[in-house]
C-alpha cells in the first residue's frame, strides 16, 4: 500500500487526460483481469421518508421530490428480486434503506433475515442502511453479509456544504465499525455537486490512506433530482467522470472501482473510456434506488462490443459463512419468535463461556 500525499494525488488528477487514462489502464491490467466487470443490482428495501438532509438525495423527507415512499419490503419480495438479478447476470445484491441509522427491533431483524436469504442464493450481499454500530455490523456478518456501503460522499470540507444532520466523523466511525468484522467495505462518493477538483482529491486521499483500503469504491455522478437543493446542478462532464475513475484506479490499485450513478447521461463511448480508465464494476438493472439506470440488455450489448463479461460471485473473496445469530437488545427479544429467542439465549451463553475460557 502506498501512502499518498495530497500533492501527489492532486498531480495524478491533473495529469493530461490521455496520459492519465494510459497510466490508469496499466495499473488496472497489473492488478485485475480487465475483461471482467463486477455487476451489482440495487434494491431499495425501504424507500423515502428519511430524516436526514443530504442535499443530493431524493429520499430525504424534507424535500418534495414526488418519489413513492415504501415501508420495509418482505423477505420474500427481496428473495424474488435477488433471483431475478442473479438470472440476469448480477453477482451482488445491494439493499438500500432510507434510514439515518440502523435501529434495533423488528425491521433490523428482518434485514438480517434478508441478508441470510440472499447469501443462501449464492450471491454477494451488500447493505447500505446508514450508520451502524459494531454489534450491528457483527450481526450482519453472522448473517452472511459480504459488503457494507457507506460513502464519504466528498471531502470533509465540502461535505458540510451538502449535509448538516450528521458529520464526517460519524461516517468514518461507521466504516470503522464495519472494519471490525469480516465484511468488506464499500465507500466512495459523488462528483458534480459543485465541489472543486481539490475536494475530489481529498476524498480519494482519505480512502486511499485507510488501512486496509476499501474493497470497493463507488464513484457516482450526481443525479440532479427536482425538489432537492442540488436540482439545478449542471450535468457532470464525462471527462470529469473519466478523470475521477482513472485517479481512483491509480490511488487504489486493488480496489473494485464502481462506475455508479449517472450512467443514463453517459454515452456508450464515454462509459467505454471509464472501463479503459479502470472502472471494474457497475450497478445494472433499470433502476438505481429511485432513479433510472440503463437496462441489463443494453449493458450486456455494451459488454459484448467491448469484450467484457460479468465477474462471477465470490471471485475475490470466498462466500461468507452463515453463523448463529448473535442478537440482541432486551426489548427486541419480545418481537421475535420463542424458538429464536431460545436460540439466541443459547448463543449468548455459549459466548459467555467462550469469553470466560479466553480470560482464564
Ligand atoms: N441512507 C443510507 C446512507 O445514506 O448511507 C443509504 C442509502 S444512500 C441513498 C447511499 C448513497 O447513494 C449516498 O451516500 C450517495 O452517495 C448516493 N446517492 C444518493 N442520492 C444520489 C444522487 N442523487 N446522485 C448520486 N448519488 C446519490
Ligand atoms: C452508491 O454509491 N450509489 C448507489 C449505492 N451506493 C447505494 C446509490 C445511488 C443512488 C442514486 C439516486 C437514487 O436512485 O435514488
Ligand atoms: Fe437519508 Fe441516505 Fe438519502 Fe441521506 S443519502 S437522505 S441518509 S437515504
Amino acid at each position: 500500500m502506498q501512502n499518498w500525499t495530497y500533492e501527489e494525488l492532486l498531480s495524478v488528477y491533473n495529469t493530461p487526460l490521455l496520459d492519465l487514462i494510459y497510466k490508469a489502464a496499466t495499473v488496472h491490467r497489473e492488478n485485475h483481469d480487465a475483461t471482467k466487470v463486477q455487476v451489482s443490482t440495487l434494491l431499495s428495501i425501504k424507500t423515502g421518508g428519511c430524516p436526514e438532509d443530504c442535499g443530493y438525495c431524493p429520499q430525504a423527507a424534507r424535500y418534495h421530490t414526488g418519489i413513492e415512499k415504501n415501508d420495509l419490503m418482505s423477505v420474500e419480495q427481496v428473495k424474488k428480486a435477488a433471483k431475478e438479478a442473479k438470472d440476469k447476470g448480477s453477482s451482488r445484491l445491494c439493499m438500500g434503506a432510507a434510514w439515518r441509522n440502523v435501529k434495533e427491533g423488528k425491521d433490523f431483524d428482518a434485514v438480517v433475515d434478508m441478508v441470510r436469504a440472499v447469501n443462501e442464493l449464492d450471491m454477494e450481499v451488500c447493505c447500505t442502511l446508514g450508520m451502524i454500530t459494531e454489534s450491528q455490523a457483527k450481526r450482519l456478518e453472522h448473517a452472511g453479509l459480504y459488503a457494507y456501503n457507506h460513502n464519504l460522499d466528498s471531502s470533509e470540507e465540502y461535505y458540510k456544504e451538502v449535509i448538516s444532520t450528521r458529520g464526517y466523523e460519524d461516517r468514518l466511525k461507521t466504516i470503522d465499525n464495519v472494519r471490525k468484522t469480516n465484511i468488506t467495505v464499500c465507500s466512495g462518493g459523488i462528483i458534480g455537486m459543485g465541489e472543486k477538483a481539490e475536494d475530489r482529491v481529498k476524498m480519494l486521499l482519505t480512502l486511499a490512506n485507510m488501512n486496509p483500503t476499501p474493497e470497493s469504491v463507488p464513484i457516482n455522478a450526481l443525479v440532479a433530482v427536482e425538489g432537492t437543493p442540488l436540482e439545478d446542478q449542471q450535468k457532470t462532464p464525462i471527462w470529469d467522470v473519466v478523470r475521477m475513475i482513472a485517479t481512483t484506479r491509480i490511488a487504489l490499485p486493488k480496489t473494485q472501482v464502481r462506475l455508479s450513478a449517472g450512467r443514463t447521461d453517459m454515452s456508450n463511448e464515454g462509459q467505454a473510456l471509464c472501463f479503459m480508465a479502470g472502472a471494474s464494476s457497475i450497478f445494472a438493472g433499470d433502476k438505481l434506488l429511485t432513479t433510472p439506470n440503463p437496462d441489463f440488455v443494453s449493458d450486456m450489448e455494451l459488454f459484448n462490443i467491448l469484450g467484457l463479461s460479468p465477474k462471477d460471485p465470490f471471485a475475490d473473496k470466498c462466500k461468507p459463512e452463515i453463523k448463529e445469530d448473535i442478537a440482541s437488545s432486551s426489548d427486541e427479544k419480545w418481537s421475535r419468535p420463542a424458538h429464536q429467542i431460545e436460540k439466541n439465549l443459547v448463543a449468548t451463553e455459549k459466548g459467555k463461556e467462550a469469553r470466560k475460557a479466553v480470560k482464564s
